[in-house]
C-alpha cells in the first residue's frame, strides 16, 4: 500500500500544501489505494526536508513531481497514458508554471501579508510552548522571506506579486475554457496540480488576499475547483 506523508487536513483542504494536495489528488484520480500519515514532524524524516513524500514497496520517493513520475511508471501511465506528446508537453509546462511560479504567490499571501501572518502564526505555531512561541514563528517567517528574496519573487512589491499570479490564473482559465478537465474529458496529472493550487486559493476562506479574489473571478476555475472537490474530495467539507 502506498503511504503518503503530508501535513494534514485543514477545513475543506486535504492539506495546506498544494504539493501534498497534488499527490493526493493524483492518487484519487488514478484510483490507487493509499494511506496517509499527517504531521509537521514528518519533515524531519523526509529525504528532502519537504513534504510530501511517499513510501511504496520499500522505496521512498520525495517531491511531488518525482512521486507522480514514479507512480505513472509503475501503474502503466494511469493518468497521462491517454495524452499525446504535445498534450504531455502542455501538462508539463503548465504544471511547472503552477509549482514554480503561481505557488509563490500563495506563499506570499499567507506568510508575508501581515493580516494572514497572524492567522498562520496561530494555526501552525499556536501550540508551541512558551517561550518558544515568542521567537520560533518569527524566525521561520524571516527564513521564508529570505528564501523568497533568493528565489527572486520576494524582490517584487505586493501588487506586482499579485499581478504575476493573475497572469498565471488567466492562462489557466484560458486553457481550461469550458472543458471538464484541462486536457479534455479525462483527468490528467495537470488536473492534480491545478486542483492542488486552486483549492488553496478558491475553497478555503481562512486567508484573504487580492490574488485569491482574483482566482475566484475566473468563473470556470471556481466551478472546476468545486467540481473536482465534489467528485474526489467530498469527504473533506
Ligand atoms: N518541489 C517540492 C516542493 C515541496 C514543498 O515546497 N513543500 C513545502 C510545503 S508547500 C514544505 O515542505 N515546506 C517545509 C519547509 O520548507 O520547511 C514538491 O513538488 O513536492
Amino acid at each position: 500500500m502506498i503511504e503518503l506523508y503530508k501535513f494534514g487536513a485543514k477545513g475543506p483542504l486535504c492539506d495546506p500544501s498544494p504539493f501534498c494536495v497534488k499527490v493526493e489528488a493524483y492518487l484519487r484520480m488514478a484510483d490507487l489505494p493509499y494511506k496517509t500519515h499527517s504531521g509537521i514532524q514528518f519533515l524531519r524524516s523526509s529525504p528532502k526536508d519537504k513534504l510530501p513524500y511517499i513510501k511504496d514497496d520499500g522505496a521512498t520517493v520525495s517531491d511531488s513531481t518525482f512521486i507522480i513520475r514514479h507512480l505513472e511508471k509503475k501503474h502503466n501511465n494511469a493518468l497521462d497514458g491517454h495524452l499525446c506528446d504535445a498534450e504531455k508537453a502542455i501538462a508539463h509546462g503548465l504544471t511547472k508554471m503552477i509549482d514554480e511560479n503561481l505557488y509563490w504567490t500563495v506563499v506570499h499571501a499567507r506568510w508575508i501579508l501581515d493580516h494572514n501572518w497572524l492567522i498562520m502564526k496561530e494555526m501552525f505555531f499556536g501550540s508551541l510552548a512558551f517561550p518558544l512561541k515568542l521567537f520560533i514563528p518569527n524566525m521561520i517567517r524571516k527564513n521564508v522571506r529570505k528564501g523568497m528574496k533568493k528565489h527572486g519573487i520576494g524582490r517584487h512589491s505586493d501588487t506586482e506579486i499579485a499581478e504575476i499570479g493573475s497572469w498565471d490564473l488567466k492562462c489557466l482559465s484560458d486553457v481550461l475554457g469550458d472543458k471538464n478537465y484541462f486536457l479534455g474529458d479525462r483527468p490528467s496529472s495537470l488536473d492534480a496540480a491545478a486542483y492542488g493550487i486552486l483549492s488553496q486559493m478558491i475553497l478555503s476562506d481562512t486567508f484573504t488576499a487580492p490574488i485569491f479574489d482574483k482566482a475566484r473571478t475566473h468563473q470556470n476555475l471556481a466551478a472546476y475547483t468545486n467540481r473536482i472537490h465534489d467528485k474526489y474530495f467530498a469527504d473533506y467539507t
